[in-house]
């Protein structure tokens, strides 16, 4: 959900509608529990020992990273370091890892993480991948799911705010990276009143799986200056086409209510990827100069590496003529998402009294027909009513976000009264609501942006919490809903907290990845540059006022222990290597004063802690995870002499 100025007034009523909710909620504080149908406390309990059916994998906002839940249970499993530092493993701290977090503005340790989506082989979940976007500094990070591991991370030129993102083709040929501030492009100092006509939006179509291995930016189509918000990818029959919401199609510099919403409709841009995709593989294109990143982590070496890029494709829609074209939607749609079958788009006017639906068949005969209103920015611009499909008449207010069932239903969460309303695909009738608490921004069906649901639960992610857990002060994490969707009324089955500000998640059946996804790194196969596989090959290597010291942990001590010769001004580094075998039991790795985070290391992995002692002394370090009955035991100490 944004929050910008044009939403301010909006905001108020919204805040008054919850804060009705909320005191109708306090006033019968039964209402919501005695709601509840007396077995639901069975339909999510997960026994000791026993596994959860679904994974769901929720964004988490401002901390930069996703979470790995366990539906029914909710339960918290895991935490991915994505864009953000996390001490608990020492990602982003660690020498290996630290090449992740490279940008073109250098090291940046953080973002806001907003779309994961799970790659798809046919339009269906695979499993393989899960994507998540950086909102702030633009990039995409790829998380393999055989390590649930962050391997790569590109950064996206000639972008602010990479919102409509990260979405996946029906094969994962392409994810795609859309801007939400327009900026100049290339960027200049210039005045921020011109910005019409000057400032540039861009959609890139980043390859999944590029020639030289990892995600290329195949092409960025240059947009004009509105703000690209959220994506679908067509489905089926809508397969090689993209749909991108867009709003501030005034073009305004700022967005208070008298300047950006002064249009009466926004657009939905159709982007035909195949035709572009064609012309570029034709030579199609320009390259232009800019700088960023690409870091991919290798697990044979288990280690990142960081690769400056200089130039970039660039396309201008006029040169692909029949690749774009502008479908009118009301009033700055946020949400745009297309059914399972390819046929409908919808899009949420946030300030819209209806949910708008779009169908790709109108669309193509318009196109076929050259039914045309304009075409003021080059792209040419469909008839609203050559391309609707029907409606969904006042169905709450502020709609945001829709996904589907295996039904043919549809879910949309509506911002301001609290709730998500199932409609039918179609016949556009209203067929259900129910409250969320409170305030909800969008919801997950497992594979429901994909073209075969799995429609036994929807989860709510929402944007106020109030009263819904145990007090922690005025911060409280923010409260996820589990609802039960099989029958014909969704059914509240249970709170859960989210942590960070959950904007998205993507939820899949566990059995297509449990079994794969228990992953041991083998020794034999470690080619780290300062690996140590036995005790013969650890060793300190002096070089200049450098130190390799390559050393080995396992259960119960680490090789070296005592290690002398280390003056003050050297800069040491670490490099642990773990030799247990057993998969699952981890060292730590810590010394005193250590400005960089602990180190946790995986069994058959080496990683680097880098140390730069300023003081002369004995000085200690230690295993920071509890590994064994000698866990304690495990430790030594490095003798600095003066410089
Ligand atoms: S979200 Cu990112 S601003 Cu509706 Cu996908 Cu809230
Ligand atoms: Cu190894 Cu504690």
């Amino acid at each position: 959900m944004k929050i910008t100025m044009k939403n301010l007034l909006k905001l108020i009523i919204a805040t008054l509608v919850v804060l009705v909710a909320f005191t109708s909620c306090n006033n019968s504080n039964s209402s919501t529990s005695g709601a509840l149908s007396s077995n639901v406390a069975e339909r999510v309990y997960v026994p000791p020992g026993q596994h959860d059916s679904h994974y769901a994998f929720i964004s988490g906002g401002y901390s930069g990273n996703v979470t790995v839940y366990g539906l029914p249970s909710g339960r918290m499993f895991k935490e991915i370091p994505v864009f953000s530092q996390f001490p608990t493993s020492g990602y982003g701290y660690s020498e290996e890892t630290k090449p992740l977090l490279n940008t073109s503005y250098g090291f940046i340790p953080w973002d806001d993480a907003h779309h994961p989506d799970i790659s798809q082989t046919n339009g269906e979940i695979d499993g393989r991948y899960i994507f998540v976007n950086g909102n702030n500094t633009p990039r995409i990070a790829k998380i393999d799911l055989l390590t649930f591991e962050t391997t790569e991370i590109i950064e996206i030129p000639n972008s602010a705010g990479n919102h409509s993102s990260s979405y996946v083709t029906d094969n994962t040929e392409y994810v795609v990276a859309g801007t939400r501030f327009a900026v100049p492009v290339p960027q200049k100092d210039m005045a921020i009143k011109d910005y019409k006509g000057n400032f540039k939006g861009t959609l890139s179509f980043i390859k999944v799986d590029s020639e030289d291995g990892g995600m290329e930016i195949k092409f960025q189509i240059l947009m004009p200056g509105f703000d690209y918000d959220k994506a679908h990818p067509g489905r089926g029959k809508s397969h090689g086409w993209f749909f991108f919401t867009t709003y501030n199609t005034e073009e305004a510099s700022t967005l208070l209510e008298v300047n950006a919403s002064q249009n009466d409709k926004d657009f939905v841009a159709a982007v035909n990827w195949k035709m572009i995709e064609e012309y570029v593989n034709n030579g199609g294109g320009k390259m232009m100069p800019t700088n960023y990143a690409h870091n991919v982590y290798d697990e044979s070496t288990h280690t990142a590496t960081s690769t400056m890029k200089k130039e970039v494709r660039v396309i201008d829609p006029s040169e692909v003529p029949g690749a774009l074209y502008f479908l009118p939607m009301p009033k700055s749609p946020h949400g745009c998402d297309v059914d399972p079958t390819g046929e409908y788009i919808v899009g949420s006017g946030k300030l819209s009294a209806n949910v708008t639906v779009h169908s790709f068949t109108k669309m193509l005969d318009a196109i076929k027909n050259e039914k045309f209103s304009g075409d003021a920015y080059g792209i040419p611009i469909l008839n609203f009513e050559d391309v609707l499909a029907g409606a969904v008449e006042q169905p709450g207010l502020g709609p945001l976000h829709t996904e589907f069932d295996d039904r043919g239903n549809a879910y949309t969460t509506f911002f301001i009264s609290s709730e998500v309303v199932k409609w039918k695909l179609g016949t556009w009738e209203v067929l259900d609501r129910q409250p969320t608490f409170y305030s909800v921004g969008h919801l997950t069906i497992a594979g429901g942006n994909s073209r075969k649901p799995d429609g036994k639960y929807m989860f709510a992610m929402n944007k106020i919490t109030k009263d819904r857990y145990l007090p922690t002060g005025p911060e409280l994490e923010h409260s996820a809903q589990l609802y039960d969707i099989s029958g014909d009324k969704m059914e509240l089955l249970l709170d859960f907290p989210t942590h960070g500000e959950p904007h998205y998640a993507a939820a899949m059946r566990a059995d297509i990845i449990k079994e794969r996804s228990k992953k041991i790194y083998k020794l034999e196969e470690n080619n780290h540059a300062y690996v140590a596989k036995t005790d013969d090959d650890v060793k300190v290597v002096r070089n200049g006022n450098e130190v390799h010291i390559s050393m080995t942990t396992i259960r119960s001590h680490f090789s070296p222990d005592n290690i002398e010769g280390i003056r003050v001004g050297d800069k040491v580094y670490f490099h642990v290597t773990n030799l247990e075998q057993d998969f699952d039991v981890p060292h730590g790795f810590a010394i005193i004063g250590q400005n960089t985070s602990e180190l946790l290391i995986m069994p058959g992995q080496t990683k680097t802690s880098v140390w730069e002692p300023k003081q002369v002394g004995v000085w200690p370090f230690y295993c920071t995870d509890f590994c064994s009955a000698l866990h304690q035991e495990m430790q030594g100490y490095v003798r600095v002499s003066a410089a």
